[in-house]
């Protein structure tokens, strides 16, 4: 089973800049110990990261025809804005986890619509990276695998 890891803009500065907010953990860290996690439930994981809405919108297309099972995606910023990233994770039709790292609705009102969400099979927000497990294991669990 493979499943893609997306991040969207300014996720690449994780653990540089307010670690208040948003931890000490690195996109790297994150990325690594999720490919070992998703190793363990037989899975093989593909991780990117872009700061450009045009290029996640590619990768999701590709994941279309490179075999992508599901995805696991952090929209950033685009959350909030991406009507693009919405109609691509449609339109891929491949079944999607939306992750945040922190708990949007305690955060400004913006923050608080999601345009993803609708399109998504579920979200899991607020708690940091381990967001991330947690989101693999349900999308696998979707997927029938071992999750
Ligand atoms: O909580 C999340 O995971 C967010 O997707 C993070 C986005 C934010 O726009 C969303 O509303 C919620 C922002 C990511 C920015 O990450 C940074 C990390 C370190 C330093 C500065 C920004």
């Amino acid at each position: 089973m493979k499943i893609l890891l997306l991040n969207g803009p300014n996720l690449n500065l994780l653990g540089q800049r307010e670690p208040g907010v948003y931890g000490r953990e690195t996109l790297a860290d994150i990325e690594k110990n999720l490919t070992k996690v998703a190793a363990r439930s037989g899975c093989e994981l593909e991780c990117f990261q872009s700061n450009h809405e045009g290029a996640l919108v590619d990768r999701i297309h590709q994941a279309f025809s490179g075999g992508v099972n599901g995805i696991l995606i952090n929209p950033g910023a685009f959350t909030h804005s991406s009507i693009a990233l919405r109609d691509a994770v449609a339109g891929v039709a491949l079944p999607t986890v939306e992750i945040h790292l922190s708990n949007v609705h305690a955060r400004e009102e913006f923050r608080q619509h999601s345009y993803i969400a609708p399109v998504a099979i579920g979200q899991i927000l607020g708690f940091g990276p381990l967001g991330y497990e947690l989101g693999l294991k349900a999308l696998v669990h979707h997927l029938g695998g071992a999750g």
